[in-house]
């Protein structure tokens, strides 16, 4: 079982992106917000206080602190606005592909300029019609001579337009289960690429969500990742289990925010000749978010350790746990909060409103929560084996007795009532769930 582990240097990251938060960060959060417009001193400070490098590894010009160190950071930046904490977030979930897949030299050649903040990155995995089911995805890569010729579109590519570089995955094998899919480093200014919409949002809105469009686009075969076409899916998927700590941690950030947020106002607000916070019904409330917010940072800790010890048993459900209940904490405390605000918190008056805008995406991104459960579930029951042990304690005769009741069904013809529901139910989640 991972323990957690935060390093010296990790809690250093974490006090530098205070800072950042705190004197950059925040006095400018309400108007980004407002004008819907990415924030270039906010990208500056990122890059001139190291915060780029943190969990790209010292041999490719990063500091090498690890997955708990970006962890801290993105918790830092979202406490003080959501959509920092993404903007810089959206830099780490671009470049694992190339962590996880790349050549030595690809690594060598693009990992310095991300840890440098020479080039931010973005990922492009998400379709119009590939949501959840990411290996439906229908963009496609042909080969020809030396070059892949990439066409389709994704939807969703956060920090589009300002990144220069998109980890872009594609359907090199359309006739294959297993290896349908590639990724490919692809340059801004390639021709062919482009930018279309740019989506109008509801929360995180300082940062660009945007659909990229690929007509003939021509990259050179060594911007193939994996080394040979077919393992897209694989490190998509990799790069998710690497990813979704962040993402939790973006949704802790949020949800420390607002509660400092409200209890901040819970003492100065007075109503019935005393201030909220002193009325036990705000305590009780407070109280629910203080414990959320606790549980789900010990639990985000837990998975980013699993990553930087890559204790590769746990990573997947880990990270799967971490990302839903932490995002659905965001959900709850920051809707406390505005709660507690009463009618002052659904105005604009308040930076509170906000967070519940930022919060709602946390559910929705980087896999459905819908998704996450069905990650930990299926991880569950793979391993239910260590549990044969109290099968025998289940009294068998109901299930017997049903089980002779449906095969005597069979033998009439008829379709048995419910057996075989639970394997179909769970393939149908996969298949039904939002995104
Ligand atoms: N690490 C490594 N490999 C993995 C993996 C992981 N975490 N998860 C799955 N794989 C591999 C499987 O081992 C399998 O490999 P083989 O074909 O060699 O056996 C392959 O990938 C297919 O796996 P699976 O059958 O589980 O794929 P499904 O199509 O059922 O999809 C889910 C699984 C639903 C978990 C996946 O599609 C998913 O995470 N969807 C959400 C996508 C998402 O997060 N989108 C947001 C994008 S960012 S905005």
């Amino acid at each position: 079982m991972a323990a957690i582990v935060i390093t010296e240097e990790a809690r250093h990251w974490q006090q530098v992106a205070h800072k950042v938060a705190e004197e950059v960060v925040r006095p400018i959060a309400k108007h980004y917000d407002e004008v819907q417009e990415y924030p270039e001193e906010v990208r500056r400070a990122y890059i001139e206080n190291g915060l780029l490098g943190v969990w790209i590894p010292k041999a490719y010009g990063g500091h090498g602190a690890g997955i708990v160190a970006l962890c801290l950071v993105i918790e830092e930046l979202s406490r003080a606005c959501g959509a920092t904490g993404v903007a810089y977030a959206v830099n780490a979930l671009g470049s694992f592909p190339i962590l996880v897949g790349g050549s030595e030299e690809q690594k060598a050649h693009y990992l310095p300029q991300i840890a440098k903040g020479e080039k931010m990155i973005a990922f492009c995995l998400s379709e119009k019609f590939a949501g959840s089911d990411a290996g439906s995805m229908r963009c496609q890569a042909r080969k020809d001579g030396e070059h892949y010729v990439i066409n389709g579109e994704k939807k969703w590519t956060t920090n589009g337009g300002v990144a220069s570089i998109y980890t872009v995955f594609a359907v090199t094998d359309p006739a294959s289960k297993s290896r349908r899919i590639s990724a490919f480093i692809v340059e801004k200014g390639t021709p062919g690429f482009s930018i279309k919409k740019v989506e109008d949002k509801m929360g995180i809105r300082a940062v660009p969500v945007v659909e990229s469009h690929f007509d003939d686009v021509r990259v050179p075969a060594a911007n193939l990742l994996g080394g040979r076409p077919g393992m897209g899916f694989k490190h998509a998927m990799q790069t998710l289990d690497f990813a979704r700590p962040g993402v939790a941690a973006q949704g802790l950030g949020l949800a420390q925010g607002a509660m400092e947020y409200a209890v901040t106002y819970a003492l100065r607000r007075q109503q019935f000749g005393q201030n909220l916070a002193s009325m036990g019904v705000i305590q009780d409330m407070l109280g629910n978010m203080a414990a959320k917010v606790e549980a789900a940072r010990s639990l985000i800790y837990r998975a980013a350790t699993a990553v930087d010890l890559n204790d590769t048993d746990s990573i997947n459900r880990l990270a799967a746990m971490s990302k839903s209940f932490a995002t659905d904490v965001a959900m709850e405390v920051t809707t406390d909060a505005v709660q507690i605000f009463g009618g002052y918190g659904y105005m604009k008056d308040y930076p509170i409103e906000k967070y519940m805008r930022d919060a709602k995406i946390t559910q929705i991104y980087e896999g459905t929560n819908q998704i996450q459960r069905l990650v930990i579930a299926r991880n569950l029951i793979k391993d239910a084996g260590r549990f044969a042990n109290i099968d025998a304690y289940i009294p068998r005769e109901s299930y017997n007795a049903y089980h002779a009741v449906a095969e005597s069904e069979l033998a009439a013809g008829d379709e048995p009532s419910g057996a075989g529901g639970a394997p179909r139910g769970a393939q149908a989640g996969a298949r039904s769930g939002a995104g």
